[in-house]
Formats: structure tokens, sequence, C-alpha cells
């Protein structure tokens, strides 16, 4: 996309040229006024400089908009990795959400337990700042409106390539965006899971942004340097289409300044209506976008529920005095009352839960038996995974693998209770998974089965 670079932009004079210009041929065909519309494009609309008339856009409001997405989208791509990375998808296809991966999982690592806080700090991270840059996306995108109706659309190969990008950028980011907020305020309307839109789109995404960075970074380093007052001027462009700058501006409404302020107060704003959902506590309250409310009633079990047990179908016989835990690994098995499992050594963990959709919990106290130890009550002695199976019979968060690491941290639980009381129906009971620093949706809930499975 060479239309924004310094020598095309504002290389419009005004919208018009001369219509015919080297007309004075022989008049066969094609007619000199389709040469000249090839050339110059249509006589009105868009792809006339003349067109664009806000006197605010130009190289610098792009440049700052520009410097802005580039670090924030820096930290939003990482921790949008990380949290791929935080599932492990790689250890078995139970946390797998897109088996075609092929090499875009290249990155892949065991998702560590330290510190407990991990996954709460960089989805809170990647949540926030992504609604946090809605504002300054969406006034990028109109900043540089003008060079969408380049004209020609094509000018060669290199051209068409350039654009191409440029489409996986802008569709990329629209659509990432998109699906990271609906799934977040609990719209899913995604034909399919989130998850895999959101994956491959961001791909895509990063692809069209990495040959944008290619081209873009010096022209931005360079604009940012010079400041808003002397930017360079242009040169004759080879581009007939509209510029950053327009060169027939509209009386001023506003300034530049004002612009970035308004887009900095949209973001301050979203910002102040978020975040309290990932610190949680007292100031959840705060949280006026958070789509599961802003408190969690009172008493120990007082503290954000995702799925309710209503919500996920658990009737009261599959959670109640018949329920067993199975415990099975090492060739052997073994069937636990809830009794039995009380009557093994309690152990305490203070653990938040951090989901995907950026909400998170402060650390709760929670208590039960180690899975290290449930791994050894069956005798399997160097487990390499655990599959954990709830009774939940229907949804998509019955189930889910956990690495080794996991399962020996002495903090990971089978818990039992929290803050003091049992589980509450809605937070598990009679027994849940928690783990430091997984992904909430690692911490399942009214779990029936244990499989730990060695090389
Ligand atoms: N069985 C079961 N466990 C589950 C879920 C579920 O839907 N079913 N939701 C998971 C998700 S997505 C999260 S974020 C946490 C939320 O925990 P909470 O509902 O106790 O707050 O539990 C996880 N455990
Ligand atoms: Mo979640």
């Amino acid at each position: 996309m060479d239309e924004g670079t310094e020598d095309t932009e504002g290389s419009g004079t005004s919208g018009d040229r001369p219509e015919g210009a080297g007309a004075a041929d022989t008049g066969g065909p094609p007619p000199s006024r389709w040469r000249a519309l090839l050339r110059d494009g249509p006589a009105f609309g868009p792809t006339r400089p003349g067109f664009w008339r806000s006197p605010v856009r130009g190289r610098s409001t792009t440049s700052v908009l520009g410097a802005v997405l580039l670090v924030g989208l820096t930290v939003v791509t990482v921790t949008g990795l990380l949290s791929y990375a935080a599932y492990n998808p790689d250890l078995t296809p139970v946390n797998d959400k897109t088996p075609d991966k092929g090499l875009l999982g290249f990155y892949l690592f065991a998702w560590p337990t330290d510190p407990h806080w991990l996954y709460r700090l960089t989805q809170g991270l990647h949540v926030t700042l992504g609604i946090v840059l809605v504002p300054v996306l969406l006034a990028k995108l109109w900043s540089v409106a003008p060079l969408f109706f380049g004209w020609p659309p094509v000018r060669s190969a290199a051209h068409a390539l350039e654009r191409l990008s440029l489409v996986l950028l802008v569709d990329g980011a629209l659509f990432v965006f998109a699906t990271g907020v609906l799934n977040v305020q609990l719209e899913y309307v995604f034909p399919g899971s989130f998850y895999v839109l959101h994956f491959y789109g961001s791909w895509v995404f990063l692809a069209g942004l990495a040959v944008h960075l290619g081209t873009k970074v010096p022209v931005m380093v360079r604009a940012l340097r010079a400041g808003p007052a002397d930017a360079p001027a242009p040169e004759p462009g080879r581009s007939a289409g509209p510029g950053l700058t327009a060169p027939d501006p509209a009386p001023a409404t506003i300034t530049r300044g004002g612009v970035l302020g308004l887009v900095g107060l949209g973001s301050l704003t979203l910002f102040a209506v978020t975040v309290g959902q990932s610190i949680g506590g007292p100031l959840r309250a705060t949280a006026l976008l958070a789509p599961r409310g802003r408190s969690a009633g009172e008493g120990p079990n007082g503290f954000q529920v995702n799925t309710t047990a209503s919500r996920a179908g658990i009737d009261a016989d599959a959670t109640g005095k018949d329920w067993r835990l199975t415990v099975r690994g090492g060739g052997r098995e073994a069937v636990l009352t809830r009794q039995e499992l009380l009557a093994l050594p309690q152990h305490r963990a203070a653990l938040p839960i951090a989901c995907v959709e950026g909400w998170s919990t402060r650390d709760q106290e929670w208590s039960g038996v180690r899975l290290a130890d449930l791994a050894a009550l069956v005798g399997a002695a160097a487990p390499v995974w655990v599959l954990v199976e709830s009774v939940q019979s229907t949804g998509s968060f019955t189930r889910a693998g956990l690495r080794a690491n996991q399962v020996a941290d002495p903090r990971s639980l089978l818990a039992l209770r929290v803050n003091g009381a049992d589980l509450s129906l809605d937070h598990g009971y009679p027994a849940r998974v928690i783990v430091p620093a997984a992904p909430g949706v690692h911490n399942t809930k009214w779990v029936g089965r244990l499989t730990f499975e060695e090389a």
C-alpha cells in the first residue's frame, strides 16, 4: 500500500484532472474517454482526492494512532498467543480446539504453574487492552480511509500483493476484534467454536500486519520525528487517487489534538468500565460492561460463577449421596465417596479463577486433596498427564487434560471446600479441580473421574 507513503501522499491537488489529456488521437477504439477513466478514475466519488475533505487527516494523525496500535497490539498479540499455549493444546486432543493448526502451534510450551496469577494477568491484559484499543482501531481506519480508494486500484503485481495484504489486515483486524468482543459479551453467535475463528482469524490478521509494518514503520517514525507542524512536503505521486491529506480541506470543526483526545477519552472510558472484572473484589462493581453481572453474592462462595449448575444441566442425583469419584491410573482404580476424600490429607491453596473472557476472581482459599496424592493413591508414580472428566453430560467444558507439571504442583487440588465452607453446587460441589495459573476452563467442576496416564 504505497499510496500512503510520503512520495504519494497528498499527490492530488484537486479532484479535477484534465479529462482526456493526450486524447488528440485517431479516434479509434478504445476511445480516449475510456483511457482517461482508466487512468484517472471516475469523475466523482471516493477515488477523487477532492472527495476527502477532513482537515484533520494527515500523516501525523495516522502515525500517532499507528504508534499506539503498534505498542498495544503487540501486547494483545503476545498475550493472545500465550492464552492459546495456556490450554496445553499439544497435550491431548481434548484440549485442542484447533486440531488443524499445523505449524501455527510452533511455539507451544508446557504452560507453567508459576506465578499462580499468570493467566489472570495475561488474559486480563489481552481482553482489557483489546477493548481499550477499539476506539483507536476505528480512528486509525477512519484516518486512512482515503487510501482504500487509491486509483488505479491495481498498478502492478507488487501493488496487487500489497493491497491483498491490506485486505487481510483490515478484515482480519475487524474480524478478530469483533469475535473477541462478542465472545466476551457472551454473544455466542459463532458457527462452531469461537476459539477456532479467533485463532485462525488472528493468524490472517498477523500475516497482513507483518507486511504492513514492514512498509509503514519507517514512514511512521519519520512522521513522528517531524511532528505535526512540519510534515515533509509531498512529492509528485504515481497514484491519481486520494492521499491522507485533503487537497481541499473543509473548515476545521475540531483540531487534530481534539480528535486524538476524543479517541483517548473513549479508550479511557472503556478501560474504566472494564478493568474491574479482572481486578475483582469490590472493584468488580465498576465493571459496567461485565456481562456476568457485577456482584456474585455474599459468603464463602460469593464469587463469580461462570456456568451455574442449572445452566450446566447438573441434576441433584449426579452430585448427591450417590456421587463417587473414580480415580484410574497405574493399572488400578479407586472409587471414593466425598467422606473418604475428606478423610485423606487436606491441603490449602490460595488461587484465583481466571477466565478466557477476561474476568477473574481474587485468590480464594481452596482446600481439598492434592492431585499428586490422588495419583499416588492408584500407584501412578509419575503421571505424564491426567484426564479430568465432569459428571456434566452436555456442554463444551466437561473434560480437560492437565500436564505433569500441573499434576505435580502441591497447590493443584481436587477442591472440596472454599473459603472455609463446602463448595456450593454452582462452584462444583462435590469436587472441582483448581490448578495454579491455569485458564478457568481447565478448573473442571463436578468432577466424576480422574485418569492418570503414565509414559
Ligand atoms: N464441568 C464444568 N466445569 C467448568 C465449566 C463448565 O462449564 N462445566 N466452566 C469452566 C469455565 S469456562 C470457567 S472460567 C470456570 C469458571 O468457574 P466458576 O463458574 O466456578 O466461576 O469453570 C470451568 N469449569
Ligand atoms: Mo471460562
